[in-house]
């Protein structure tokens, strides 16, 4: 029986699961629930999706909430998995966790080579503790259990928080209520940081891929290893929104890491055919999804 936690959320209903939970199924924070659904529903793989997720400007404001769930959620998890006998479980780290000085591409050897970028380092140092308590139960325990790193991932049923969210959702939104209300459009930076974007569709084909195929103690990077500016993401959005306004940068706002390129020769090595979805036509799926959804979308 394969589990899905963070099932409800953009990755999670993306993937394939015969049970797939939300917070008000489990809250992963808490031993004894997370104990008793394990005893309960007994899975046999577990794709871990389920984190306290956010932006910058989440993660900058809210530094102690990010370290202590996702610490909370991915010990209980991983523990839950390995005393009630879970043959294979993927959990998700992410490309924010590398070290903001670090030679160039990041690569998996390098996660631990210096302190992340101080905009998320809470979070960051959360998700590398999955990387050590992973590699600690496989030595330990002698599990098969594994852990991915995708970079900047988007697409339909993300957190579409104007302010917590990430860049793709919170623009995608703020841009549609700047549109319909006949106003500017403010962006938040100065527009030139890069970034690399993954559609979550692709992420749920890579996550399934790694369940059964990947065995190694050592993550795997998921990325397009090709960066957009923000500035350039910002005018794709504006052209599939038919945004009309004019662009307001807040340069009072962070710009956050200026770049984070990922080196996916790994995945590479492994899935030499794997076709990404370009970025405009992923950001046309999101664009079509969120219109076609809204007022229903998800924003904390
Ligand atoms: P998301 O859309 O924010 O969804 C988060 C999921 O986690 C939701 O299903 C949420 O349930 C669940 N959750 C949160 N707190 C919980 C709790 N206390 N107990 C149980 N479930 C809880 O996240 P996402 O963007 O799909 O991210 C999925 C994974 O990919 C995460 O591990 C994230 O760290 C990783 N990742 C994300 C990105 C990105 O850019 N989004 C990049 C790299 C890695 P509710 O719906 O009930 O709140
Ligand atoms: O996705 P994002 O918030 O996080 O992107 P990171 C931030 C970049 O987008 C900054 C610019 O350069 C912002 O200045 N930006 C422009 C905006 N407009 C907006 C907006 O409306 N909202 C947001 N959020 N940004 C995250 C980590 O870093 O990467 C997370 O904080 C996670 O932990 C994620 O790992 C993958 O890419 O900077």
């Amino acid at each position: 029986m394969r589990l899905i936690t963070g099932g409800t959320g953009m990755v999670g209903s993306a993937i394939e699961g015969d049970l797939k939970i939300g917070s008000k199924d489990c809250d992963l924070t808490k031993w004894t629930s997370v104990n008793n659904f394990f005893e309960q529903h007994k899975p046999t793989e577990v794709i871990h999706c389920a984190a306290k997720v956010g932006g910058i400007w989440g993660n900058m404001n809210y530094k102690g909430d990010f370290f202590r769930e996702n610490i909370l959620m991915n010990t209980h998890i991983i523990e839950a998995a390995r005393i009630h006998g879970v043959k294979r479980l993927v959990a998700f780290l992410s490309t924010c966790v590398f070290p903001d000085k670090v030679e160039y591409p990041l690569s998996e050897i390098k996660i631990h080579q210096g302190p992340p970028h101080t905009s998320n380092d809470a979070y960051a140092y959360a998700k590398r503790m999955c990387d050590v308590q992973i590699r600690a139960y496989r030595e330990q325990y002698g599990l098969n259990y594994v852990s991915v790193i995708p970079t900047n991932i988007y697409g339909p049923n993300d957190l579409f928080d104007l302010e917590n969210g990430h860049v793709v959702p919170s623009l995608i939104h703020r841009c549609f209520l700047a549109r319909e209300a006949g106003k500017d459009l403010e962006v938040w930076g100065s527009g030139t940081p890069l970034r690399e974007f993954i559609y979550s569709e692709d992420v749920a084909r890579l996550s399934e891929w790694a369940l059964k195929d990947y065995e190694e103690a050592e993550p795997i990077i998921f990325s397009t290893s090709e960066e957009t500016s923000i500035k350039e993401l910002v005018e794709m959005v504006a052209e599939l929104l038919r945004f009309k306004g004019k662009l307001k940068w807040q340069t009072d706002k962070p710009d956050g890491q200026f770049r984070k390129p990922s080196d996916n020769s790994k995945l590479k090595k492994y899935l030499p055919d794997f076709k990404y979805t370009p970025l405009f036509e992923g950001l046309k799926k999101t664009v079509d999804w969120f219109e076609e959804h809204y007022p229903e979308i998800r924003t904390k």
